[in-house]
């Protein structure tokens, strides 16, 4: 048994819990997954056994209990500082770009949700969505044309912010949204990056079938 547990939600929709694990994957950590099946019979009962908060994601490592995929995040970027860039202002639009997918982007969340299995082209989202799509586009590209570094990520190497907009890329490939050359770009560093590849695979594979509205993400 390892010393940490990540505990999730279905790798097929949950995308807050895809954001640490993404992290606790890149930086090679030795962690086991405890999967609670969402909206299940038993779901809550087995979360509160966690967290009082009653969601996924929540991290259990060095007798802490951290929920929050921001916070767990936040955490493992204290013992691993390279997961920020190191120049301020890269960091300060790194933080404010998270923190906007964080608290934001409702309509892109509630129409396009993260859904391992969706291969099909949707255009019946609306102007909201397609606004939260094209801000999207745009801060990726805010953050690649301010940073100096060497690099496919937002920032050169992988950091958190890319692992806030993993899920994102998800959507946009497996609903088929077409994007400028330079956030096609982007999507295709994600998803050729081979730990997506492995949570979406696993995500594919689960065979549990949730109504899109209930998962609201
Ligand atoms: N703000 C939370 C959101 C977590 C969240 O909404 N998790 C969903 C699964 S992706 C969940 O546990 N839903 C169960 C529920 O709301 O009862 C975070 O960033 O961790």
């Amino acid at each position: 048994m390892a010393e940490t547990t990540l505990i999730i939600g279905n790798k097929n929709y949950s995308s807050w819990s895809l954001r640490p694990w993404l992290v606790l994957k890149q930086l090679g950590i030795n962690f086991d997954e405890e999967r609670i099946r969402l909206f299940e019979a038993g779901f809550k009962d087995n979360i509160l056994k966690h967290s009082a908060a009653g969601k996924v994601p929540v991290l259990k490592t060095a007798g802490l209990t951290i929920w929050e995929s921001l916070a767990i995040c936040e955490y493992l970027g204290e013992q691993h500082p390279e997961l920020w860039p190191e120049d301020t202002a890269d960091r300060a639009l790194a933080r404010s770009a998270v923190s906007e997918m964080h608290a934001g982007f409702m309509a892109l969340r509630n129409e396009l949700p993260m859904n391992c299995r969706a291969q099909q082209r949707k255009l019946d989202y609306s102007a909201d969505a397609a606004a939260d799509i094209q801000r999207i586009e745009s801060l990726w590209q805010q953050c690649k044309q301010q940073s100096k570094q060497q690099g496919p990520w937002l920032f050169g190497k992988f950091g958190i912010v890319d692992a806030f907009y993993a899920p994102v890329a998800i959507r946009l490939t497996g609903y088929q949204i077409p994007l400028s050359p330079e956030s096609e770009a982007y999507r295709l560093t994600q998803l050729s990056n081979p730990y997506l590849q492995q949570w979406i695979e696993a995500g594919q594979a689960e065979v549990e079938i949730i109504a899109e509205e209930e998962v609201g993400e």
